[in-house]
Parts: structure tokens; sequence; C-alpha cells
């Protein structure tokens, strides 16, 4: 394991063994994700417990579903890994690290950790970090790309400074369109574009997006992002930024790869097309739609008929915040309310909860969450070619003996 000695210095994190696979320990076990092909190793990077591999170069672990049950804030060891290019930067100097934030603006910056952290205003928000492509393993029919389960998503308290503050010391420029971001990782093999992206300038100033340090109040662990990554409440992970070191302001639409050609969904208004279809007009993916799962019991489980038991779960939205869950446990044809519990924050996973006793037989335990501003989950499934944004309402088969 590695260790992030007093002096700051990230040691010890893959050695000589990256980037063979040898640099997790893949003799965790396995889980089967429902879906075909949905056999995965569990594994053990540093700073984490066993998590569901994607893949090993670059590393892409999942949570496992079960672990969101135990409350609405994801432990760091357990928060999801996503990463698009190999070149990990396994040895940072805290003491060297520095944050240039340039381009379109009055005074370049270049802070320090401590000057980051000592001479701007701090601020905290509980956030849910969700992949794009969280469920794209659940498509019909199937797409390219990771087959994720449900579990390439997490919450967290965030600690960090507005971006809003970092633009207004270095002093944005009139005709500035758009901020870029770049973090420390960078392309194995030529012709991989770098992972840079970008938000409208008044999105970046909104106050709430961030440039974080800490979740959970520790350190980032380094596989999400230490020593630096923006936080972008209410938008899908891709927006992330993590070992973020390089801000830029621009004065045209940012055209990279990473936003010109990837990401990019269906440009209407249910981010949707006919499934196996193609849409005609794209537009970069934005805020999450609203989702909500059942946590409380696997596929399959098997519960005691006739007797009172807990249903549990989380659900969340981009922002507005969760107003209600309903639970159906025959199917969809009727629906119960669900209570809410402990509200932290709108951008925060909401879990909710229901007592329901059941007869013998099947049950389909279907969850559908509705929002403040009222959207709600769709029942049939929306479908799109990069297989981002699922947020059909959930089914759970469970079996009462
Ligand atoms: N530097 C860097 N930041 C990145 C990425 C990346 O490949 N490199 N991937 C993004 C994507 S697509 C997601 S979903 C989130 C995942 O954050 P996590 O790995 O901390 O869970 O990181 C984002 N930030
Ligand atoms: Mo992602």
């Amino acid at each position: 394991m590695e260790s992030i000695n007093r002096r700051g210095l990230i040691t010890a994190m893959a050695g000589a063994l990256w980037p063979t696979s040898l640099w997790a320990r893949a003799d965790e076990g396995h889980i089967t994700l429902p879906f075909a092909n949905g056999e995965r190793l569990l594994v053990r990077y540093p700073q984490k417990r066993p998590l569901i591999r994607l893949t090993t170069r670059p590393p892409q672990l999942e949570t496992p579903l079960a672990l969101f049950n135990e409350g609405p804030i994801t432990p760091n060891d357990a928060f999801f890994v996503r990463y698009h290019l190999s070149d990990l930067p396994l040895a940072i100097d805290a003491r060297q690290f520095r944050l240039a934030i340039g381009g379109h603006v009055d005074r370049p910056l270049s802070l320090s950790l401590t000057e980051l952290k000592r001479d701007f205003p701090v601020q905290e928000i509980v956030a849910v970090n969700q992949c794009s492509g969280n469920g794209r393993g659940f498509f019909e029919p199937r797409v390219g790309g990771g087959q994720l389960g449900n579990g390439a998503m997490g919450n967290a308290r965030w600690r960090g400074v507005p971006l809003r503050a970092l633009l207004d010391r270095a002093g944005v420029r009139a005709g500035a369109r758009q901020v870029t971001f770049n973090g420390l990782d960078n392309p194995q093999a030529e012709g991989v574009p770098d992972f840079i992206k970008a938000l409208d300038i008044d999105h970046a100033r909104d106050g709430e997006v961030m440039v974080a340090w800490a979740m959970n109040g520790a350190d980032l662990p380094f596989l999400n992002g230490y020593p630096l990554r923006l936080v972008v409440p209410g938008h899908y992970g891709t927006y992330w930024v993590k070992h973020l070191n390089e801000i830029n302001v621009v004065d045209a639409a940012y055209d990279g790869y990473w936003m010109k050609t990837a990401y990019r969904i269906p440009d209407n208004d249910c981010a949707c097309v006919t499934p196996g279809g193609k849409p005609d007009k794209t537009r970069p993916i934005g805020r999450l739609n609203i989702r909500s799962f059942l946590t409380s019991h696997a596929p399959n489980a098997q519960i005691a008929a006739g007797r009172p038991m807990l249903l549990s779960g989380i659900a969340f939205d981009g922002g507005t915040g969760i107003a209600r869950v309903d639970i159906s446990s025959d199917g969809g044809q009727s629906w119960q309310q669900a209570a809410l519990g402990e509200d932290l924050g709108r951008y925060s996973f909401r879990p909710w909860q229901l007592s329901q006793s059941l007869p013998p037989g099947r049950h389909r335990i279907l969850v559908r969450a509705t929002s403040r501003s009222g959207e709600v989950q769709p029942l049939e499934p929306r479908w799109q070619p990069a297989g981002y944004m699922r947020n059909v309402v959930e089914a759970v088969e469970i079996v009462a003996l």
C-alpha cells in the first residue's frame, strides 16, 4: 500500500509494478453483474477496499451496489474510479505541485497547495459524482463502451475553493467564453488526445463549481484525483477533472476531442433516439437526470413472507433535490410513497425507506423518484448510442418464502 508521508509526497504508489495488473490484488473474489458477460473480479487497489474491476489499464473500478445501503455518503475507499488515459501521475510531490490559472485573464496565477488552501474562501458541498455511462451494461440493444453496472456513482462531501474565487483573482477578461480543465494524467499512446474538459464561463463562475482537495474530511484518494479535482455539482463525472493542474480561460468554444466528439448526447428533450438509431444533432452532456435505486435487497434475495421488512435505497437528481420516492411491489400496478431520510443538500443522495409485508411468491420491486422540479423517472428505458444517462425505473425481483 502507498502512503502519503509527512512531507506530503505520495510514494510507492505502484512502484516498479505499474503498469502490470499486479498493482491490484485480484484475489478478492468475484461478482456477477445482472447482464450477459457480467462476470467481474473484485480487486484491491491502494487506498481502496475490494471493488469491481472494469479495466486494469487504465484502472476502472465500480462500487458494489450493496455498499450504497450503508448510508448516503460513499466512503473514500469504496468510491468508484474512472480514467481514460493510462499514464497516471504516480509520483506527486505536494510541495512542488502548482495549479496554473491562465489564458484570457489579466493576472495568470500559479498556486501552491498551501496558497490555495490559505488564500481563498473554503466551501463544502455534498454532491453525487456519476459517470455518464453508469448502467451502460443494461442497454438493450447493447452499446459499445465500458459495460458498467450501476456502481459508477458515489456521493461525497467535497471541500475546496469556489472556482469563481480563483477566476476573480486572476481577473477574467471581457470576451471570455469557456474555461478548460486539464489534469496531470497523459495519454500513453500517440494519437490519443489529452483529457481536457470545458465549462461555459457563466457555469464556471456560478459559485458552486469548485476546486476540491478533500472528500469526506480526508485528502482525495490518489485514484479520485489527488491532490486537486474539479467538482461540478449536478453534472456528470466527465467534467470532474482529476489531478487538476491547468485552468485556462478561452475566448472561443473549446473544441478538443473530449468536448467536440466524445461525451455528446442527442440534442433533444429526452437525450434519446430510437433504439439502434443515430442522432442527427448532438450537444455536450450536462446535468444528471433523476435516478433511484433499491439497495437493501440484491436480485433474487429471499425474504420471510408475511413479515414486515424494510426496503431502502437512494435517489438523486441534477440539483433540484428529491421531492418523493414511490415503490411498487407488484410490478407497477400500485405505488406507495416511501419516507425520505436525511437531507444533505440538493446535490446529494437522498436515502428513502418503506416497510413492506409481502405474501409468498416472487415480487418485482420498482423504485421511482420525482424531483422538486417535477422530473420523474421513465418506466421504459431511453436509448442512445453512447450508452449515457440511463435512468429508467429500476426493478429488483425478490422472493418471499
Ligand atoms: N484527469 C482525469 N480526470 C477525469 C477523468 C480522466 O480520465 N482523467 N475521467 C472523468 C470521468 S469520465 C469521470 S466519470 C470521473 C470519475 O471520477 P472518479 O474516478 O473519482 O470516480 O472523473 C473524471 N475526471
Ligand atoms: Mo465518466
